[in-house]
């Protein structure tokens, strides 16, 4: 199976990956659906935390969930599907607010972020703010922030639902997986609009679509191959004769 994909990987020239949470689990992030296990968190519904209802409700229980994944992502380390990225000429076009791709090595024009970055603020309110994280109150029990600029909340930098994504990257994105020769889908339920629609794209506009997820989903009609196993097992042996 896998010597026929290489094949066809190392003769195109253009390589998109497309992922979401499952390509950071072996890293030690939870996914999004997988909740955040039997810890404090998993009480709570990310659906409800991850909204500017939710924010609005309750600021500083929206704030100290994210300061508990900004420790969880400080302690994780990029897994072997990362660094395969990162060896690799593919183009990463992810949902993960995480870092892991840059920290692996990948170059930052080969990385759009449809739903932001956790390691980024931005202000709540209209000024415009955008600063990273202070990873000096990760050490504290400090999890709301005010704005330097105007005095609002701050809050991540991320895509909440009901909220825009960010129009470059959604452009940027719509040009890869129109263009891209092969899309290689890893680790995402495919239930989050309008990221989702990426892969529809990529195969309707004649890309051969390859997905690694140890599950079945949605998304999986829309995939050429289905490849079921981790991310962090399979995407370094498909890369790995890709050039
Ligand atoms: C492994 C593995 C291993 C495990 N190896 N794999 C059209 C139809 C219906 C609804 C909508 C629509 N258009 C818009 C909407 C509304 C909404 C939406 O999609 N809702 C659905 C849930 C129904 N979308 C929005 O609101 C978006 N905004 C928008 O469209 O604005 C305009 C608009 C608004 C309202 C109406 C109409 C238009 C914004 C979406 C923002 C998503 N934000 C989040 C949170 C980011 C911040 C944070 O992290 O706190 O992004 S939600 C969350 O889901 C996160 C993820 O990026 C995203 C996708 O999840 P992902 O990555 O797929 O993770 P999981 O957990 O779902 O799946 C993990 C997968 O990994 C599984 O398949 C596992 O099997 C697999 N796995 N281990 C490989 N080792």
């Amino acid at each position: 199976m896998m010597a026929p994909l290489a094949r066809r990987l190392s003769s195109a020239e253009r390589i998109v990956c497309f992922s979401g949470a499952g390509l950071s689990a072996e890293s030690g992030i939870p996914t999004f659906r997988d909740g955040a296990g039997d810890g404090l968190w998993s009480r709570f519904d990310p659906m409800e935390l991850a909204s500017p209802g939710g924010f609005q409700k309750d600021p500083e229980l929206v704030a100290s969930w994210y300061q508990w994944r900004r420790r969880q992502l400080l302690q994780a380390r990029p897994n072997p599907a990362h660094e395969a990225l990162a060896g690799s000429r593919v183009c990463c076009v992810t949902q993960n607010v995480d870092n892991l791709l840059e920290r692996a090595g990948v170059p930052q024009d080969r990385i759009i972020h449809l739903h932001g970055r956790i390691d980024h603020d931005r202000c709540n309110g209209r000024c415009g703010h955008h600063q990273p994280m202070d990873t000096g109150l990760l050490e504290t029990d400090v999890a709301l922030q005010s704005c330097p600029r105007c005095g609002d909340h701050l809050r991540p930098a991320v895509v909440w639902f009901g909220e825009s994504l960010p129009e470059a990257a959604l452009m940027e994105a719509d040009r890869l997986c129109r263009e891209t020769e092969v899309l290689i889908v890893v680790g995402t339920s495919g239930v989050v609009w309008p990221a989702a629609g990426f892969i529809e794209l990529a195969s309707g506009s004649g890309a051969h679509v390859i997905n690694i997820n140890p599950e079945p989903g949605p998304m999986d009609e829309h995939c050429d191959v289905n490849l079921r196993g981790s991310a962090a097992r399979l995407l370094p042996r498909l890369l790995a004769d890709s050039g």
